[in-house]
Order: structure tokens, then C-alpha cells, then sequence
């Protein structure tokens, strides 16, 4: 159903479709946030970690000082286990974190002793009274090195050092066998760190009135940390609450089951008082998860025309020391393998995926989870393969898209795009930033001097994808059904309780608008409880842009089902037909009679005197389940395009234009929408043009401040401009689907499209995240050199 079509539509401002302004914002612009760093709480403890400074070593021997007290080495922390991820794919090796290094280390910055005392400071000073005898072991940075090594490995008890492998072939050598064109290239993505504003953080007590280990942790997945902890502690799950406050974003970085989060758990559980860990930004970007090294070798198979035959690939991750726990480092491998086709409707693949331990921190899933980096693959092949057979980029794009005929369209990888017209997505984009201008543009030397480039990206953005694909995926872990609970209160108003969590994302606002389209509560007085394990359902938390489908439809059903008893009480009430009441504006109407939704709630809770007979006895309240019937996920889709500006002399890149057109299904909240691309977007051109953390060969981190690792600010986003397309998903409420990571996704991609494009006379094409100046003038001079020798190799042989 359009929008507009909506029978109570008309007289709404708040409901589904609304540019509302977020509700969470006010206490955030006036500092009234409640993070984990801000609590206080008397008799607390700060908690300090001693970490390696070697990347690969042996621990020979430690000592602890005499007059060191409250420091904790692995043997001290009785009772907890090691983190294990476990894995149902065949290839997957384990590997056991524990909480403090055991034996060995396994990267810099790897956690070895930790320290309480009244002040972090007091801590850190604490943690020098340890010392540890290090024996090195040959370190591994890349991934040629630690997939080569037979000796020494990361964990001695496997076979060698990779994670897991996997591969696909579906038709490949049929279909790669009739292509006239062929063309083969490799990319790479460097390690970055996510950054968020606030690191990792958190605060554990003991609650002996509810006798109960109370765990404050900076999370996007409470109850999956309940679980955790109780697992890895020994506990029965009701003994732990865990709470996720404020938390000053995630980004993927907080979906897993942190050792610190671990190791302070323990603290209030055998001290039985407060303690605190808060990440350091130094820490985070040593030691802090890194994300995104991918490695790609892509041949693709296709017609003169550029109509993609076949793909052969091959994916390297370079994995880090560590598999976390719960999404295992099969999710990456899992993705990349099953996105990389993107939005193409080719039928011959062949890729093979492998994630390599190296001796670096475990990799994390980071907004858009391997797609960025498949879109980026994808991209480049296409731009490359669109040189190939001398048409435009977009053209051979517009060839390869599958067509909204198609539609529900199982791809290579059997994935089950729902809904959509990619190609026209991609067209409006080009239109929008008059695709044609910039070719004709080009022709001119530009009065300063730089080269002028356009570049374009289409993906699909696969979002909350259910039970069946984390089961592929072998994760220990596997989302089933959401729930939301729904209650009214006695004046009107609605209390929505959800597992997921908010981190940004605006679900205290959209969650809202969903409850009023159905119930006409005003937003103002709805209130949505969520990141606390003692007081809503539960969830697997949020993380593959699934809070909206999943749990925003569980309000949704939940709301629908809270109706017949409001209706059959409202029309007694009125003295009219319940089926004829609808609810709008905090009213409930029936013809020509209303009263306020107050009145209704007041006389269920205080004046049952006042009821049907045949009232449903279970009130004003309920908790419903929710998943889409179909359980592959809701794919969104989106056209981005940008046109850049390279400089040959600094090489600096200035991205003048940038244009998105994306399709969400029906949007609850536009405003919200664009507010996720655009943030998706930053971090995105972060990928493309400046975040790395860079290691020596020695496994150290060159990358440890903000002065050296580069974030774009504010005069690096341009001024992004949006269109929207509404193509409902057949299988979610409202037609809505996911669109939190998207924005991630394709950035690199269309920027580096970009640039090839402006350097495209020039003979040079670049294919390594992140592209600083530096890179970009060192693929100018390299390709100044291969021009040259080509130009006196042919004046050779013309002599
Ligand atoms: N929305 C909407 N209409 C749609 C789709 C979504 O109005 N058709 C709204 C939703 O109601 C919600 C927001 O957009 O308010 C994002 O919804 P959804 O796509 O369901 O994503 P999640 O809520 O599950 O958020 C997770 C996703 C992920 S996986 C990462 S990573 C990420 C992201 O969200 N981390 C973020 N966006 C982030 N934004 C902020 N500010 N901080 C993070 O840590
Ligand atoms: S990386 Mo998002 O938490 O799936």
C-alpha cells in the first residue's frame, strides 16, 4: 500500500513516513546523555590492563612485585573460561581467547595482567609492577606470510593458520568458456579501526538485594552478552543483568563479547563491588578490533558488449589472532563469498574465500560487514571490464543489473532479492549528477589544473537476514524471532519494550511512529525501554541493520494486536460498533463519536466496572514474536555517484559532487534514513581516502593517535544529496527494509571509480584502500614510468 493510500494517513504527522525530529537528540545536545563513563558509584574500582608490546611471543616467566596488590594475571581468574567462538563449518579452526594472554601472545596490545585500584591512574601504575619475560616468535603481518608458515603457527594446535575457507562453484567453467572478453584484476582493502566516539566501556557491581551480577556494558547486544558472560563465567543467565545505557556508538565494534567486559564481570563477581574499565582512544586504535583487510583477485568473463558471463575470485582476510565470539570469523568469510555478485544477475561463479590468522587483533563485522569490500571488487571490475570493451561505466552496469521484471530474483549465490528497479536507480543517479556534464567537462583542461572524474557504484544492501543465513554461516549463535512488548498505560500513554538496542540509530523516534500509526498514540508520549536484559524481551541485539525489520515489526504486530480489545472497549464506551473505531491523535473515533484513548486505557486499569463483558482478560498489554516470512533478509539497493577532483601535483582528492539514490523499502522516518547514509558515507569515504592503521614488519601498530590515524571531518563530506525510491518488501511490516550499514558500503568504491576515471588518459589505475596522496603520486610516477619505457621501447623499435 502507497503511503498516501493509508486509510488514517491524511490527519497524521507522526506516523510512518514522517521527517520527525528525534526524540533521543535533546538530552544528547544538552549533555544529559548517561554513558558508562559519566556513572559514579561509591567504593568504585578503575580497572587498567597491561598489554603486550610484542606481536608474537612466548611468555617465559612473570613476576609480580611484593607491594603490588589487585593485580591479576590469567591464573588468578578462577573460573572463567577462554572465549571460544565455535564454528559449524567443516574447515574452521578454534581458537581459544583468554581472557588475559596464557602462554603466549598473539598481537600488540593483546591484554596480559589487569590492575584495580581507586583511580585509572593508580591502576596503570599498578600494572608496572608486573614484569613478563617474552621469547619472540616469527611474527605474521600478511596474510602470504601466515598462510605460508608451517611452524610457529598463531595457535599451536592447528593445522596451519588459516581461520576457515570457503568456496562456491556454480557453472563456472560452461559459462567462462563462451566469454569473448576477459579481464583480471586485484584489489586491496588496508586495516582500519572503527572508531566510535566512545570505546569500549564498562562497569559491573553485585546487586545483592536482587542477588544478582549487574554488568553496565557499552553494547549493541545486551542480552547476547548475558549469555556470554554467564558462559564464560560458570553462572545460571538469571544471575547476571546486563544494561546497555547511552552508548556513543557502535558500528559492529560492540555487537561481540569483549575479554575486558569479561575480566570486570569477574572483578564484581568475586568482590562483590564496582568496578570500571573505560578503552582509551590509544588503546582502541592499538588494540581495539580492526576491520576491513581484504585481499581480491577478480577475473571477470563477459561479451563484447560487457554482459558478464562469469566471475572467478579469490578472497584473502587477514583474519587477526582471534575468532570473537558470537559472529566467528565464518561471518566475513561467509558475506564476502555470498555478497560479491552484488546487484549483477550473472550465472557463472567460482570463488574460493579464506580468513588468515595474522598477528593483529581479532577482526570484527564494521558497518556494511565485508560488503564494502565486495562492492569495491565488484565495482573496480566493472569499471575495468566497461575500458575493456570501450563503452561507459554505467552502460556495462546497466547491461549486467538484474531488471525489476525479474523480480523476486534468486542470484548466483542464492540470494533472494524482493523488490526493486536497480537499473532505474542507477540512471536517476546519473541524472541527478548530470552524468553527461561531466563528460563533456572532461574535454576542457581544468583552469587549476586537476583532473576531473566521475564514478558510480550500484549494491544491494542484504539486511536483517535471519535464522537461515547465520545457520550457513556456522555461527554459535543464530537469530530467530524478535519480540516487543506493548503496554498501555492507564492515561493514553505506551510503554515499548525491545531487546534491540539504539546507539544512534533514532528507534526511540522511528519504533515510536511505527506504535502511532497503528494506535495514534502521540510520540511524545510513547516511550521506548531498550538495553536492559531485567526489563525487555529477548534479542540478539542489533547489528545486520535488522532492529527496524525485525523489532520495529514485533511493535508493529505488537500494536496491531493490542487494537480489538482497544476498539471493543472504546466502542462500548462511545456506544457505537467496535469495528468502526479507528485511533488518531490520542482519540478514538467512531463516526461522528470520539473520546480520548485516556479515557479508554482509564477504564480498563482504574474502572473495570466500566467494561464489555466480553473483554479479552489479557488487557492492555501484550509481548508478540516476530520474523518475516522469508527469513534470507530484505534486500535494499542504492546508486551512489560522485565526481572527483584530483590534483597531479599534491595528490590530493576533493570530492566535489556526491549523489545517492537509495531504496529502503517504505521509509518509517526519511530524515532518519538520510541520516544513516550520510554518517554510513563518512565513514565510508574514511575507507576510501584515509583510515589505516599500518604495521611494521615487526607486528607493531604505526598508527596509535589521531594524529596519525586520519578520520575525515566535517570539510571532508560534502554536501550529499539524496533521492528516494519506496519499493515495500513483500515480506516485512510496512514494506520496510534494513538500511543502517548501506551507507558504509559503497564510498571506496565509487571514489576510486572516480578517480580512475579523472587518471584514465594518464594510463595509471589505483586499487588500494585507503588512497592517500602519497599512494596516488607514487601511481602517477609509476605509471609517467611505464609510459615512458613504452614510448622509448616503440621509438627502439621503430630504429
Ligand atoms: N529506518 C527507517 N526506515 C527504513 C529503514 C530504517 O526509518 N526503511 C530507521 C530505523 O527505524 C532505525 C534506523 O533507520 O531508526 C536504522 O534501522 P536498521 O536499518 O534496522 O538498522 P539497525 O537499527 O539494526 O542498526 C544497526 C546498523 C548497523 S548493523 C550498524 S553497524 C550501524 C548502523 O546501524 N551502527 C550505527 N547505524 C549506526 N548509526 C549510528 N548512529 N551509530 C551506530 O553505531
Ligand atoms: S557491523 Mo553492524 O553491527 O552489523
Amino acid at each position: 500500500m502507497k503511503l498516501s493510500d493509508h486509510p488514517t494517513k491524511a490527519a497524521k504527522e507522526q506516523g510512518v513516513g514522517a521527517r520527525l525530529l528525534r526524540k533521543e537528540d535533546a538530552r544528547h545536545l544538552q549533555g544529559k546523555g548517561n554513558f558508562i563513563g559519566n556513572m559514579s558509584m561509591p567504593n568504585i574500582s578503575e580497572v587498567a590492563f597491561l598489554r603486550s608490546p610484542l606481536a608474537h611471543a612466548r611468555i617465559a616467566a612473570t613476576r609480580v612485585a611484593q607491594e603490588a596488590e589487585n593485580v591479576f594475571l590469567r591464573d588468578s581468574l578462577t573460573g572463567v573460561l577462554d572465549i571460544v567462538a565455535d564454528s559449524t563449518l567443516p574447515s574452521y579452526q578454534v581458537s581459544a581467547m583468554p581472557p588475559l594472554a596464557h602462554g603466549k601472545v598473539r598481537y600488540v596490545g593483546e591484554p596480559v595482567a589487569m590492575a584495580f585500584a581507586p583511580t585509572r591512574a593508580q591502576a596503570e601504575d599498578l600494572t608496572e609492577l608486573i614484569e613478563v619475560d617474552y621469547d619472540d616468535l616469527p611474527v605474521y603481518v600478511d596474510v602470504a606470510s601466515a598462510a605460508a608458515a608451517t611452524s610457529d603457527l598463531i595457535h599451536d594446535e592447528w593445522k596451519d593458520n588459516v581461520f576457515v575457507s570457503l568456496s562456491a562453484d556454480k557453472d563456472f567453467d560452461k559459462l567462462a568458456a563462451q566469454a569473448d572478453v576477459v579481464v583480471t584484476r586485484k584489489m586491496n582493502l588496508s586495516r582500519q579501526c572503527m572508531l566510535p566516539m566512545e570505546g569500549m566501556a564498562v562497569l559491573a557491581y553485585w546487586d545483592h538485594q536482587a542477588d544478582q551480577l549487574v554488568v553496565y556494558a557499552s553494547t549493541q547486544v545486551p542480552h547476547l552478552i548475558r549469555t556470554g558472560i554467564a558462559q564464560f563465567l560458570q553462572m545460571d543467565q538469571e544471575q547476571v543483568r546486563v544494561i546497555s545505557p547511552d552508548v556513543g556508538g557502535g558500528f559492529g565494534y560492540k555487537c561481540v563479547l569483549q575479554r575486558e567486559e569479561l575480566c570486570v564481570a569477574w572483578l564484581a563477581k568475586t568482590y562483590k563491588r564496582p568496578f570500571r574499565y573505560l578503552e582509551d582512544r590509544r588503546e582502541h586504535l592499538i588494540a581495539g578490533a580492526n576491520t576491513r583487510e581484504h585481499h581480491y583477485e577478480m577475473t571477470a568473463y563477459a561479451d563484447r558488449k560487457g554482459r558478464l558471463l562469469a566471475l572467478d575470485a579469490k578472497i584473502t582476510i587477514n583474519g587477526g589472532a582471534y575468532s570473537v565470539w558470537p559472529f566467528t570469523t565464518g561471518l566475513e568469510t561467509g558475506q564476502a563469498l555470498g555478497n560479491l555478485p552484488g546487484p549483477y544477475a550473472f550465472q557463472g561463479y567460482r570463488c574460493t574465500t579464506r580468513c588468515v590468522a595474522t598477528n593483529k587483533p581479532a577482526f570484527l563485522p564494521y558497518r556494511g560487514v565485508a560488503r564494502t569490500g565486495v562492492c569495491f571488487a565488484m565495482e573496480l571490475t566493472m569499471d575495468a571490464l566497461a575500458r575493456e570493451v570501450g563503452r561507459e561505466p554505467w552502460e556495462v552496469r546497466l547491461e549486467n543489473l538484474v531488471q525489476p521484471e525479474q523480480m523476486p530474483y534468486v542470484n548466483v549465490t542464492n540470494k533472494h532479492f524482493d523488490s526493486g528497479d536497480y537499473p532505474a536507480s542507477l540512471r536517476r543517479a546519473l541524472e541527478m549528477i548530470d552524468a553527461q556534464g561531466v563528460r563533456e567537462r572532461q574535454q576542457h583542461a581544468e583552469p587549476d589544473g586537476r583532473l576531473i572524474g566521475l564514478g558510480v557504484a550500484t549494491y544491494t544492501e542484504q539486511s536483517a537476514h535471519g535464522t537461515s543465513v547465520f545457520a550457513a554461516w556456522g555461527t554459535p549463535v543464530i537469530p530467530g524471532f524478535d519480540q516487543a512488548a506493548v503496554r498501555m498505560t492507564p492515561d493514553g500513554g505506551l510503554e515499548i519494550k525491545v531487546g534491540v538496542h539504539s546507539h544512534g540509530q533514532g528507534m526511540e523516534t522511528t519504533f515510536a511512529q511505527i506504535a502511532n500509526e497503528i494506535l495514534g498514540v502521540d510520540v511524545a508520549r510513547i516511550r521506548l525501554v531498550h538495553g536492559d536484559t531485567g526489563r525487555t524481551p529477548y534479542s540478539t541485539g542489533t547489528y545486520a541493520s535488522r532492529s527496524l525489520v525485525m523489532s520495529g515489526g514485533a511493535v508493529s504486530r505488537a500494536c496491531k494486536q493490542l487494537l480489538p480489545n482497544l476498539q471493543k472497549i472504546a466502542g462500548h464506551l462511545m456506544g457505537a460498533d467496535s469495528w468502526l473505531v479507528q485511533f488518531e491523535n490520542g482519540m478514538a473515533i467512531a463516526g461522528d463519536k470520539s473520546i480520548p484513548l485516556a479515557q479508554v486505557a482509564n477504564a480498563w486499569y482504574l474502572n473495570p466496572q466500566l467494561l464489555p463483558a466480553d473483554v479479552d482478560p489479557a488487557g492492555l498489554e501484550v509481548s508478540v514474536g516476530y520474523k518475516p516470512k522469508v527469513d534470507t533478509g530484505s534486500f535494499s539497493y542504492c546508486s551512489q555517484a560522485a565526481i572527483v577532483a584530483v590534483d597531479p601535483g599534491t595528490g590530493s582528492v576533493e570530492i566535489l559532487d556526491y549523489v545517492v539514490v537509495e531504496d529502503c523499502g517504505t521509509m518509517i522516518n526519511p530524515m532518519v534514513v538520510e541520516g544513516q547514509a550520510i554518517g554510513g558515507i563518512a565513514q565510508g569515504i574514511g575507507t576510501a581516502l584515509y583510515e589505516e592503521t599500518p604495521y611494521d614488519e615487526y607486528g607493531q601498530p604505526l598508527a596509535s593517535t589521531l594524529a596519525d590515524y586520519v578520520m575525515p571531518g566535517a570539510t571532508e563530506v560534502p554536501n550529499i544529496r539524496f533521492d528516494h525510491f519506496e519499493t515495500p518488501s513483500p515480506h516485512t511490516e510496512f514494506g520496510a527494509k534494513g538500511v543502517g550499514e548501506g551507507g558504509a558500503i559503497a564510498p571506496p568504491a565509487v571514489i576510486f571509480g572516480a578517480v580512475n576515471d579523472a587518471l584514465r588518459g594518464l594510463g595509471v589505475e589505483v586499487s588500494q584502500t585507503p588512497l592517500t596522496p602519497h599512494r596516488l603520486l607514487e601511481a602517477l610516477a609509476q605509471g609517467r614510468e611505464a609510459g615512458l619505457a613504452a614510448a622509448s621501447g616503440k621509438q627502439g623499435a621503430g630504429q
